[in-house]
């Protein structure tokens, strides 16, 4: 049955204000939470969900929603104590209020970072498969490989199901050469996000989020099962984008794995 309203946490971020834009076209209803208040929707729950204070505010908020998408959290690398609060002590505290409030399924915004140390393949190589060994880039990534393994164990032990989703990079145009391999469109992260929120017993299920880029990295066939038929192709801006920064170069240490600079970068490492 297609879920209906939908709790949508994240939502004064980057993704969770083009997927305002774009769902509700799919007939959901969107209820909004972020820590911070959401510009234009005065009615959006303002909690931390990695403060035990904000816990009633969060089961409040999930309280007779079909589904939760899940993309509250931070976004990018940080010190290992404020990734613990956000996103450990966060996914873990709104598993806990779905679970205690009958919810039946979250998508989850997992991340390409959780397999980011997976050397890009070459010429020839095989795409990466979802099953490939967890190799995270930053305590970042880590943070999503622990989302994931909690959706498993909640699938595992309370039936609550999990569509986990390693997202590429979704912005509006990629602008460099690697997302013209990890580009997700925010129209196909919209039919990306619907299928997994209504496809039929997915259990946990977890899948990579991109277009359908010609330079596509990883194997998409578990999203492609779920329903999702991507219609955008990062191929489009190629010759823009190789114009003005270039192409893949062997031979730079931030072009050799999935997770492309996260890997390399000393600002990735803030410790
Ligand atoms: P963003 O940083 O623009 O938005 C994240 C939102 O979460 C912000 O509005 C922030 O206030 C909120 N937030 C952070 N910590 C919170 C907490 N403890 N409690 C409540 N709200 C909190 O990030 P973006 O780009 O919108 O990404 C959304 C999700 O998707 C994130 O989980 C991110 O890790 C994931 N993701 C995004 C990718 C992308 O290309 N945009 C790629 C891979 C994963
Ligand atoms: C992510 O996980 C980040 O949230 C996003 O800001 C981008 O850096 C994206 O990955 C990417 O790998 O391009």
């Amino acid at each position: 049955p297609a879920a209906r309203t939908v709790l949508l946490t994240g939502a004064a971020g980057g993704l969770g204000t083009l997927m305002r834009g774009l769902l509700p076209e799919y007939g959901y209803e969107l209820r909004l939470l972020d820590m911070v208040p959401v510009e234009g929707a005065p009615d959006a729950v303002t909690a931390d969900l990695g403060d035990p204070a904000d816990l009633g505010a969060l089961r409040e908020a999930v309280r007779g929603a079909d589904a939760v998408l899940h993309l509250a959290g931070i976004s990018q690398e940080a010190s290992f104590d404020r990734i613990l609060r956000a996103n450990i002590q966060g996914v873990h505290h709104l598993y806990e209020a779905a679970r205690e409030e009958g919810v039946r399924r979250i998508v989850f915004a997992s991340s390409n970072h959780a397999v980011g140390f997976t050397p890009r393949p070459r010429e020839g190589d095989p795409l990466v498969p979802v099953a490939t060994p967890r190799r995270p880039d930053t305590f970042y990534g880590l943070s999503k490989c622990f989302g994931e393994d909690l959706a498993q164990l909640y699938w595992d032990r309370h039936g609550l199901e999990t569509v986990s989703v390693r997202i590429g990079s979704c912005v509006p145009e990629p602008t460099d050469p690697r997302m013209l391999s990890t580009w997700l469109s925010p129209a196909d992260a919209a039919r990306l996000f619907h299928a997994a929120l209504t496809a039929e017993g997915v259990g946990h299920t977890v899948v990579y989020g991109s277009s359908a880029n010609t330079r596509v990295w990883w194997d998409l066939s578990s999203a492609r099962a779920l329903g999702y038929e991507p219609r955008d192709d990062a191929e489009r801006y190629a010759e823009k984008v190789v114009a003005e920064r270039g192409d893949l170069d062997d031979a730079n240490p931030d072009h050799a794995r999935l997770g492309g600079h996260f890997c390399t970068n000393p600002t990735m490492w803030p410790h």
